[in-house]
């Protein structure tokens, strides 16, 4: 007998993933764990005819021979298997697209970096030209959608969205999909968020709006995580985090949330013992008090978050300037000689304003070439820190439609940024 299995507490990557391996090994038993992501609990209550799936205790594992482990690598990820452990001469397939090294030691399979793993599994069904049946095909695409922010996240790769393309030829339904992707919101979820948002308080930490909530919950909610995301939509922050306590147990859950480039909640999460990406986190505290956990959290981004790239790595230097009585035939000269697209007009050592190619539009008669550059240059001048993040510098651009930002430091004109610096960085290009 052969089974397919996965973590616990399966999402639609891990159960998708299980789905498929049944399919790529035909009479292989897709076996879950009991906790399910409620979203997986949702949608198999209504295509548990669809799916047949069978728990740890209805199969006979002393028959087993062969045991597939999807999008885990570790056997205390996985529900009940533990018999298996020292069975010899068992056949232990692993599909994953996590690359850490599990407990498990597998004879195959394949481990990747992709964006999920029923990519790897969809992309075998595809070399097989195995068939699909619609719903099969929505359950699948589910799977990979789910761990890829519909193909949105970093981690996403080709592999991913060629299996997605394919699986929409086999005519996965994008309507039952969003319909069960939507994250599960109950009645108790909508309680904790309007609770929160009666004393939500939006406060600047390091040129981030962040937002954190305490709030005291009795015992375990599942899923708080969807909260606290709409939380932070709603409140339009940067960032939001917020400090469950469960004062009878002494403990503090926090969840954390980042809408903003520039501001990693994984690594104050990592900081505080728990986990996660730049984009979402969360942490479990004993024994603190909310209070203290604010002030750990406003600490570990007012010290940690300074940027990994800065500004000042990007700005181009020393910066060619003109006076503001220089005459725009010279300054037409200099941005050709150099080869760029706009100077600072310096007076005693400040910035009185920009001159840019496109300010050349107003110049209509030859004659006006003799003027100086103060009649044409914009004298409302954005300027930057050398310490702010590219992202930063991207957001004072496109706000001000300026294509270039003077990099200043203690009042001295250090360097300059322009949107295709920020661009190449952006597109990965900088140069190491
Ligand atoms: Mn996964």
């Amino acid at each position: 007998m052969q089974i397919a299995t996965t973590h616990k507490n399966a999402d639609f990557d891990a159960f998708a993933s299980v789905i498929a391996a049944t399919l790529l090994f035909p009479g292989a038993l897709a076996v879950l764990p009991k906790t399910l992501n409620p979203n997986v609990k949702a949608f198999l209550s209504i295509h548990k005819e669809l799916f047949p799936t069978h728990t740890p205790a209805e199969v006979d594992l002393g028959a087993v021979s062969r045991l597939i482990v999807v999008d885990a690598g570790s056997w205390s990820r996985l529900d009940r298997m533990e018999a298996l452990k020292e069975r010899k001469g068992l056949e232990i397939l692993v599909w994953d697209h996590h690359l850490e090294k599990g407990s498990i030691a597998a004879a195959g399979g394949c481990r990747e970096a992709v964006g999920a793993t029923t990519t790897l599994l969809v992309r075998e069904l595809k070399r097989k030209r195995r068939q699909l049946t619609p719903m099969q095909a929505t359950l699948l695409l589910a799977g990979i959608y789910e761990d890829t922010g519909n193909l949105t996240f970093p981690a996403t790769t080709a592999a991913d969205a060629h299996a997605a393309g394919w699986l929409l030829e086999r005519r996965a339904d994008l309507n039952i999909l969003n319909t069960f992707l939507k994250p599960a919101y109950s009645e108790k979820h909508k309680a904790i968020l309007f609770r929160m948002l009666q004393h939500a308080r939006r406060t600047k930490v390091k040129g981030h709006r962040i937002s954190i909530n305490k709030l005291a919950v009795d015992g375990h909610i599942d899923n708080l995580a969807v909260v606290v995301r709409m939380y932070t939509e709603i409140l339009n922050v940067d960032a939001a985090f917020g400090v469950f306590s469960d004062p009878a147990k002494g403990r503090c859950m926090v969840i954390g949330r980042s809408l903003s480039e520039a501001l990693d909640v994984g690594a104050v999460m990592r900081s505080m013992g728990g986990g996660g990406h730049p984009r979402a986190g969360a942490a479990q505290i004993k024994g603190a008090h909310p209070d203290a956990v604010e002030q750990w959290i406003l600490e570990l981004i007012q010290g940690n978050q300074q940027a990994s790239v800065q500004v000042s790595d990007l700005m181009s230097f020393p910066v060619s300037s003109v006076g503001p009585a220089a005459r725009m035939a010279e300054v037409a000269m200099l941005l050709r000689q150099k080869g760029i697209t706009g100077l600072p007009v310096i007076d005693e050592g400040r910035i009185v304003g920009m001159i840019s190619r496109r300010d050349f539009r107003r110049v209509r008669k030859e004659s006006q070439l003799d003027s100086p550059v103060k009649a044409y240059m914009s004298a409302e001048v954005r300027t930057i820190e050398p310490g702010k993040s590219p992202m930063q510098a991207a957001q004072i651009m496109v706000k001000h439609d300026v294509g270039r930002l003077p990099v200043v430091d203690n009042g001295q004109l250090i360097g300059i940024v322009t949107r295709s610096d920020v661009m190449r960085y952006f597109y990965d290009l900088l140069p190491d």
